[in-house]
């Protein structure tokens, strides 16, 4: 049985990426080029800047640190406006119950997240309160595929990452986990996400038995 369970926020809890591509989208078009659904799927589990630079390299295009700087708060901006009006509806199927689930076992939770807007969207969304632990952007200095996020969410809840799960959507969440020596599930496409221990297309495949075999 897991003493603990670190949960990924986009794709896992709720489906930001739409929001982040449109934000994406809307700049690129701004800068002249197009950016496409396919290459929006390199900027999952990636970090703010990390995302523009990939951007940039897409449209061909070199920026100053400080140019960079002000693209990154525009894109910012249009997203922050576009997930002030998230609500609980949007949480994904199958996680609710899976957090009442983890609850009744008396397993903590913590969230393990890229982004700087994590506490922003778990309070639309209602959850905020109901995490043991929240890691996200803002106190990480290393992004996903480094082990950082997730060590420091075994950390926060007193468990050793060797006894924690950790639930991914992305690559680099997945090489994350991995390299933090815990077990990692696979959020979406075995065949297009590598290195998982276990896979489920959404939360609702999972139970607390399933992690206990
Ligand atoms: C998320 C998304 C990424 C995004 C990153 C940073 O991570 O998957 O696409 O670029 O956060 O977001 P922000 O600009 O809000 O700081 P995660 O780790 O929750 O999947
Ligand atoms: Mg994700």
């Amino acid at each position: 049985k897991p003493h603990a369970v670190i949960f990924d926020l986009d794709g896992v809890i709720v489906d930001t990426a739409k929001h982040h591509f449109q934000a994406w989208k809307q700049l690129a078009d701004e800068l002249g080029f197009n950016f496409t659904e396919e290459d929006n799927e390199r900027l999952k589990g990636v970090s703010r800047m990390d995302s523009l630079n990939i951007l940039l390299e897409i449209g061909g295009l070199n920026k100053s640190e400080s140019e960079k700087q002000e693209l990154a708060a525009r894109k910012n901006k249009r997203y922050v406006e576009a997930i002030s009006v998230m609500d609980e509806s949007e949480i994904l199927p199958g996680v609710l119950r899976f957090l009442q689930e983890l609850k009744e076992h008396n397993i903590p939770y913590a969230l393990g997240s890229a982004s700087k807007n994590a506490p922003l969207i778990l309070k639309q969304i209602g959850l905020y309160e109901k995490f043991n632990a929240i890691v996200d952007g803002n106190s990480i200095s290393k992004a996903k595929p480094d082990p950082e996020v997730f060590l420091r969410g075994a950390e926060e809840l007193s468990v050793t990452p060797g006894n924690c799960v950790v639930f991914e959507d992305a690559q680099s969440g997945i090489e994350a986990g991995k390299a933090a020596g815990m077990y990692v599930v696979g959020v979406g496409d075995s065949a297009v996400l590598a290195g998982a221990d276990d896979y489920i297309r959404t939360m609702e495949e999972m139970t607390v038995s399933r992690l206990e075999k």
